[in-house]
């Protein structure tokens, strides 16, 4: 977590006259940092269009990490502080929504080009959904992996509407013999050495109603870096598959082999989805669902409490799209464990926040947060490691002293 201090060390009136006239994305960077807990976690807040101050971890290509404090404000993540990640450097800044279109083609009956205003046309669907990062965490892991070196702040939770990308489909006739959808978006490499960005979901996951080509993002268009004017939202899934500017839509009769399903965003083929520190999977398959996850959104590491006052701890859980049952808490390092009270159920791909009623004694105390999905999947408690840094869903340890 962000010590809240370290991120407070700018003047609002700095701010707000570096964001304003602000036209382009270069990295600019205020005379505050954050500082992530591991080594070289220092990062300078910078500032984008349509961003709060936020974390910088890279500028070209952007990618902004939300201020951690962010979750424990708000269960849905303004648009304002929502992450940002891109692969690559030549991303679209200027695009004309009058002139957009998204292509639908290759194994359908009719291939044709929806503009923004047919899409608007078809009846709408809303939902709550996460989208988090593959390597959300990576920064953690230990022994250390190559990568961004992300805190906890690449995740998010957002009110999307736009259309099934069933009724899409379905408008243009997929083929029999259809296996595999792929999705690309209008960024490019600034080389032509980085492949394309370019993602494939299987035909019935495409067809299953539930993914969305999503226009709006509670309840505004699209931030510019969060995919404007389209974007697929592919709710319960890790981030990669949420193709931003998303402008060709594929049906094909094989397994996509695109460098970025064949190559990268691949995670062991076991039960844990984990190896050995240090070793490599014998076999690999896409990144897939979000495992379980839970924070403590109210108190930081190293906070002070009132020793023997009533204290409400909060924060938040979600998981892969099955919902969470429950969420255990531990003052005392995970040797004994309480219920959480959960709060207003968003659905099933949204956070889900709970609180509990703590009253702490004198002394240093371990808070652990657990979550159990309706599916029975839970966190461990020691972390899994991959090579690449992806899943960390280890069970999260704060530690505070009261007095
Ligand atoms: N066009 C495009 N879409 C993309 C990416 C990208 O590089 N280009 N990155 C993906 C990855 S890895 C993630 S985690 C999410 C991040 O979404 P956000 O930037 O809106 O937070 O976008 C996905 N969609
Ligand atoms: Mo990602």
């Amino acid at each position: 977590m962000i010590d809240r201090r370290s991120l407070i060390k700018h003047s609002g009136a700095a701010i707000a006259a570096l964001g304003a006239g602000m036209t382009s994305p270069s990295l600019r960077a205020f005379a505050a940092t954050a500082a992530l807990p591991f080594e070289n976690g220092e990062r300078p807040l910078v500032k984008y269009p349509q961003k709060r101050p936020m974390i910088g971890l890279t500028s070209r290509p952007p990618q902004l990490e939300t201020p951690f404090s962010v979750f424990n404000a708000n269960v849905i993540t303004p648009n304002d502080a929502f992450f940002v990640r891109y692969h690559l450097a030549d991303v679209p800044l200027n695009i004309d929504p009058d002139a957009f279109s998204v292509g639908i083609q290759g194994k359908v009956d009719k291939p044709m080009k929806l503009s923004l205003g047919d899409i608007k046309k078809m009846p709408a669907v809303d939902i709550v959904a996460v989208n988090q990062c593959s390597g959300n965490s990576r920064g953690f892991f230990n022994p250390r992996v190559a990568g961004g070196q992300l805190g906890n702040g690449a995740m998010g939770n957002a009110r999307w509407r736009g259309v099934p990308l069933k009724a899409v489909l379905d408008r243009a006739g997929v083929e029999p013999g259809a296996r595999q959808v792929t999705f690309n978006g209008m960024d490019g490499p600034v080389t032509d050495k980085t492949p394309d960005f370019v993602k494939a979901l299987d035909i019935d996951h495409a067809r299953d109603g539930e993914v969305m080509l999503a226009y709006s993002m509670n309840g505004a268009d699209l931030p510019v870096l969060n995919g404007f004017p389209l974007r697929l939202v592919v709710p319960g899934y890790y981030g990669t598959y949420w193709v931003k500017h998303l402008n060709e839509i594929t049906v094909i009769d094989n397994v996509f082999d695109g460098f970025w399903m064949k190559t990268a965003y691949r995670i062991p083929d076991n039960d844990c989805n984990c190896v050995e520190p240090g070793t490599a999977p014998k076999a690999t398959i896409p990144i897939n669902r979000f495992k379980v996850r839970s924070f403590i959104t109210s108190v930081a590491d190293g906070a002070k409490l009132k020793a023997g006052a009533q204290t409400t701890l909060k924060g938040i859980a979600f998981d892969g799209g099955k919902g969470i049952k429950d969420v255990a808490v531990s003052t005392d390092g995970g040797k004994t464990w309480a219920q959480a009270s959960l709060g207003k159920d968003l659905g099933k791909y949204s956070f889900r926040e709970w609180q509990m009623l703590v009253r702490l004694a004198a002394g240093a105390h371990e808070l652990k947060v657990r979550a159990t999905s309706n599916g029975g999947e839970t966190q461990p408690m020691e972390p899994l490691w991959n090579g690449a840094g992806y899943l960390r869903n280890v069970v999260e340890t704060v530690r505070v002293t009261a007095a």
